[in-house]
């Protein structure tokens, strides 16, 4: 029987529910008399705790209930110990935690006193620990390694729609542009580029009011005064479908409502547009307006978002006459006798041609396949508006470095890519965006498990081996083997007679005794299942191929080559004149595959920083803590795991030349002339680390603990200031 202890004290509630995402909840003890005891759990919930269940009851760590800044530290190792912390540190408004270097971030759903110019001062050129855990602090490290170990820095961000990320990413941003720009041009280019991004890539969904509907990465170039010379934004996979559709309480891209409510009459009367209420295209999800945007304010921004991004005044007008023309083919009911536009148009949205001996006809389309039609065509503008206007805005930031400057010129990249998604009905888009995630996760487990254990027993450390979840097999069937689910749908879309269910059949011949897959439930059954490692998603086939293929007909880009507008023919230009042939020839899935390896390449040249992004609530609301929630994405991120690798293991690694090279200052004056490097890292790290202290000398390496790497660069610093002043000392001696 566990004895409790006084009034007041801090215990653990073992969880009376059994749901699977349940584990035992902070609690304080309220009363205790004859055996009797009433506890008040962190949501505020009284229990008596008889005999009968006083098992249930155990004493907490006092790591656990003051909350620790580095997760590390904890003394309950255990998921109720990791959710504790957080939701504690929550109430406080301290919503960053970090597990070593990798930084948790709890949504505050609340502006914070956070992110001000006095914050930024204070964050810059700081170690990792020095300060209160903070995003500043992320992104001051990024920036110090950078320049100290010459090397590119990425930072992966991660999380659940609305956990964070994109506001993660901006902070990151101003950061950077602050302590290591000029306040000069480029950085104000570079920052102003988000409001465009997220006018026409966002829109308010029920899970964020800001969401991202497309993912990016976006890499910060420094010369080498480590100054921003420039950057450069890659896309990935802009939901297209949402321009024509949304679902109930979502909206269409921000840009439409903004552009109705922040333009002027005259220009709106010029469009011949009216208000959001009166298009189909922004009415299908009830919701027109959003709490807390100002539409007409953020027209105003992205206008002069624009302005600063060198985009002209004729252009923003072919841009908002494309945007009207989408709004007005939404709102066409397209039948031949129904349609008052152009009469090509017309032809071409209710007609389809086709070969009959050697000779073209037209057959006329039923009035849903021509509604198909449309649709089709307007994501179809719209998707190459959008990426017309991130080419704009990389013409502006992008600065071509020259021959001589390349080897010198450095970067930081942040990922802002779209979190793993499981919805009711999960399509071709769902099975992209968690294929990415299962990457991106892959690269967090390679990099935080993998390869560091790998290293572990290349260099001879004594180590026991740290279990953890490994998604390679998820990703080997979504993509990497042979016949893999992708290729498998990409040679189908290839393949004339392929249909949605000469699809699935293969799917199943290639993968049903896989683990990782779920077969249909029966021959009627169109849906499959993938195991990712967040979760099992069940997938609608049917419509995959189409989406992959992502083709208009040929009338419809006859259409567009014939058109008198000039803006429209050359967005779509774009795509044809690209000088990657492969990349205009294949498909969605294929392209969409092609980017993300480049992109993992990309990652994998860089040294990763990790941001886990995590969403308290479903409803958007401050200080409200769901527990299961927490758990279920601490869970599938692997954060147990990583606490513990990050507790037992040495991320700090040097070899003996860095290490004697850059802490040499460290040692004695008569000792700083020795070339046993290995000799030296040892008697640097008894002295200023401390001979008990866990670090550890492996064959080519020292091995250190994140903090030991703050300890040092402080007293490297401490001593280059002392020699600095003694050096002036002794200049001024001789004058
Ligand atoms: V999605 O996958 O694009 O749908 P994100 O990007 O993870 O999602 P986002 O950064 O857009 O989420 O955050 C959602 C909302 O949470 C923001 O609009 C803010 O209202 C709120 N948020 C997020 N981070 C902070 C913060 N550090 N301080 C205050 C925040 N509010
Ligand atoms: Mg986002």
């Amino acid at each position: 029987m566990v004895i409790l202890g006084k009034l007041g004290d801090h215990v653990w509630l073992e969880s009376l529910s059994n749901s699977e995402f349940s584990v035992p909840i902070g609690a304080v003890v309220k009363i205790s008399d004859s055996g009797q005891i009433l506890v008040e759990d962190d949501e505020g919930k009284e229990h008596w705790i008889t005999a009968r269940n006083i098992n249930a009851v155990h004493p907490m760590h006092p790591t656990s209930a003051q909350g620790v800044e580095d997760m590390i530290r904890l003394g309950d190792l255990n998921e109720a110990g990791i959710v504790h912390n957080l939701l504690i540190r929550h109430q406080e408004h301290k919503i960053y935690t970090y597990t070593g270097s990798i930084l948790v971030a709890v949504n505050p759903y609340q502006v914070l006193p956070l992110y001000t110019v006095e914050q930024i001062q204070l964050y810059s050129n700081k170690r990792i620990g020095e300060l209160p855990p903070h995003v500043f602090a992320i992104a001051d490290n990024c920036y110090f390694n950078m320049k100290r170990n010459k090397r590119d820095q990425c930072c992966v961000i991660s999380g659940e729609s609305g956990a964070g990320k994109t506001e993660s990413t901006k902070l990151i941003l101003q950061f950077l542009a602050a302590i290591s720009g000029q306040h000069s041009w480029i950085e104000q280019q570079i920052l102003e580029a988000n409001p465009i991004l997220e006018a026409f890539g966002n829109a308010k969904t029920i899970r964020n009011d800001n969401s991202s509907r497309f993912g990016k990465y976006i890499d910060i170039h420094f010369n080498r005064s480590s100054v921003i010379e420039g950057a450069r934004i890659e896309q990935f996979l802009l939901e297209k479908s949402r321009v024509c559709r949304q679902a109930l309480e979502e909206r269409n891209y921000h840009i439409f409502y903004c552009m109705l409510m922040g333009m002027n009459l005259e220009q709106k009367k010029m469009l011949n547009l009216g208000t959001a209420s009166e298009y189909t295209y922004l009415t299908m999800g009830d919701c027109t307006s959003c709490d807390g945007r100002n539409d007409a304010k953020e027209y105003a921004h992205v206008r002069s978002a624009m302005k600063v991004l060198m985009f002209s005044d004729s252009e923003h007008w072919d841009i908002s006459k494309l945007l009207a023309a989408i709004l007005h083919l939404g709102n066409v009911f397209p039948s031949s006798q129904a349609m008052s536009t152009s009469k090509i148009l017309q032809r071409c949205l209710t007609n389809h041609s086709i070969i009959i001996r050697g000779e073209s006809v037209s057959m006329p389309l039923s009035v849903a396949q021509a509604a198909d039609g449309r649709d089709a065509f307007v994501k179809g503008i719209y998707g190459h508006l959008f990426l017309w206007i991130v080419n704009k805005i990389n013409a502006a930031i992008f600065n071509p470095p020259s021959q001589d400057s390349k080897s010198l010129r450095r970067s930081i990249g942040l990922l802002d890519i779209f979190g793993f998604e499981n919805f009711n009905t999960n399509s071709f888009e769902q099975l992209c965006i968690n294929f990415a995630n299962e990457h991106l996760q892959q690269f967090f487990v390679r990099h935080v498990f993998k390869l560091e254990q790998e290293e572990y027993l290349a260099e001879h450390i004594s180590w026991s081996h740290i279990d953890f979840t490994d998604n390679h097999q998820a990703l080997e069937v979504i993509a990497l083997k042979p016949m893999n689910i992708v290729s498998l749908i990409d040679e189908e879309s290839k393949f004339p007679k392929g249909t949605d269910t000469t699809l699935l059949n293969k799917i199943n011949s290639h993968h049903g005794k896989s683990k990782v897959y779920i077969p249909p439930r029966s021959v009627h059954d169109t849906k499959f299942g993938i195991n990712h490692f967040a979760g099992i998603v069940y997938y609608q086939s049917k419509g995959f191929l189409e989406k992959n293929r992502d083709m208009l007909s040929s009338n419809i880009m006859q259409l567009v080559y014939s058109s008198k507008n000039k803006f429209l023919r050359q967005i779509f230009q774009v795509e044809t004149t690209g000088s990657d042939t492969t990349k205009r020839l294949s498909t969605l899935g294929g392209q969409f595959k092609q980017s993300l390896e480049q992109l993992m390449k990309i990652l994998g040249s860089c040294q990763p920083y990790f941001i886990r992004c995590i969403k308290p609530n479903d409803y958007k609301k401050p200080l409200l803590f769901d527990r299961e929630l927490c758990i279920r994405q601490l869970r599938y991120s692997g954060m147990m795991e990583t606490i513990r690798i990050r507790k037992a293991g040495y991320p700090m690694r040097y070899s003996f030349a860095e290490f004697f090279e850059r802490y040499r200052v460290l040692l004695p004056m008569s000792a700083r002339e020795q070339d046993d490097a290995r000799r030296c890292c040892i008697y640097i790290s008894e002295v200023i680390l401390g001979k008990d202290e866990d670090w550890k000398i492996g064959r080519t390496k020292i091995f250190l603990k994140d903090y030991h790497d703050m300890v040092l660069e402080v007293q490297r610093d401490k001593a280059l200031t002392e020699k600095a002043i003694l050096i002036q000392k002794v200049l001024r001696g001789f004058k």
